[in-house]
């Protein structure tokens, strides 16, 4: 593995966020506020493992999931705060993303334009970081909703996480051929390892909510479509890399690299197109959920 580059101890916290829209901008500032509060201080004991949460679940970030989860729960009026189960999925992503670049999975030295967490403070630390968020989520949610929602809240995350979802995308796109690869061959594993989330992000926003099952099913299904489409689009993103830097023949590491990118494209529009008809139910009420829908798409970065 590659040696640290920078001293942890030196870098600046909280690191200032990506920008949403302006639609957005509000609700990622309220959720990167909270985050900030319910990270462990970086100067506690043990400070290098603080330090390394706090590096990757307050840095730059566009906390799409966890809007999500927001915009969901403001669909419904008398609903408990959302904020909570919005962090949650937020630790959870964070995590993700630390065990994502380890050397042993991607083994990516860089994330976010800046040294992965696992370069900046070491594999082991990075480990214990992105286990302690995993902790962290869980614990949010039994201590901030009554034991039936909690429980509920958690299930869904766990069902999220486990084999059937982000561990087993992850373990079907580390077996993934080295060469350009058609959508047939990535939707599964996209589906897995990134629409798993945003669909626990929109039912945990539903639940939070007060949603009948109706609305609940309609609401997971919304974000299912848009967690596909955002991968796709990560996907057509990392391809586009891949041409600019002529990397054409095989893939980058384990960079997704699409056969077809026009074919892609499509695929990631009708997705948002149906994600955004889908919410027809809700009438005006859920024009941000849509505006969401087409960031998803639109989005460079
Ligand atoms: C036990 C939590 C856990 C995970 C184990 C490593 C792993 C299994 C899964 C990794 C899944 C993964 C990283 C999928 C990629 C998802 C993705 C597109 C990440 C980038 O999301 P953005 O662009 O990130 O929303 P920002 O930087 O905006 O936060």
């Amino acid at each position: 593995m590659e040696g640290r580059t920078s001293d942890p101890k030196k870098m600046p916290m909280p690191e200032p966020l990506i920008e949403l829209p302006a639609f957005l901008l509000e609700r990622q500032q309220l959720l990167a506020a909270e985050l900030d509060r319910i990270a462990p201080p970086a100067e506690r004991v043990p400070s290098d493992v603080h330090r390394s949460i706090r590096y990757t679940l307050l840095g730059p970030s566009k906390r799409v999931r966890g809007v999500l989860a927001l915009l969901v729960a403001d669909l419904f009026e008398s609903h408990e705060d959302a904020m909570a189960a919005a962090a949650a999925i937020e630790l959870v992503h964070a995590s993700s993303l630390i065990l994502d670049d380890l050397p042993a999975m991607d083994d990516t030295a860089t994330r976010r334009g800046r040294p992965a967490n696992h370069v900046a403070f070491g594999e082991a630390t990075a480990i214990l970081a992105a286990v302690a968020l995993l902790n962290l989520a869980f614990g949010r949610l039994a201590s901030a909703y009554d034991p039936p929602l909690a429980a509920a809240l958690a299930r869904v995350l766990s069902e999220a996480i486990g084999s059937d979802g982000l561990i087993g995308g992850q373990a079907a796109d580390l077996q993934l051929p080295a060469h350009p690869l058609r959508l047939s061959e990535i939707e599964p594993v996209d589906r897995r390892k990134t629409a798993v989330l945003f669909r626990a992000a929109a039912t945990s926003g539903a639940m939070v909510g007060g949603a009948g099952e109706a609305e609940t099913q309609v609401l997971a299904g919304f974000g299912d479509r848009i967690g596909l489409a955002f991968q796709i689009v990560d996907d057509i993103l990392d391809s586009e890399r891949d041409k600019a830097q002529d990397i054409t023949g095989e893939r980058r590491g384990h960079a997704t690299s699409l056969a077809d990118v026009v074919e892609a494209r499509e695929r990631a529009e009708e997705l948002s197109e149906s994600a955004i008809l889908s919410l027809d139910g809700f009438g005006p009420r859920a024009m941000r959920l849509r505006e969401l829908a087409q960031f998803v798409v639109n989005r460079t970065e």
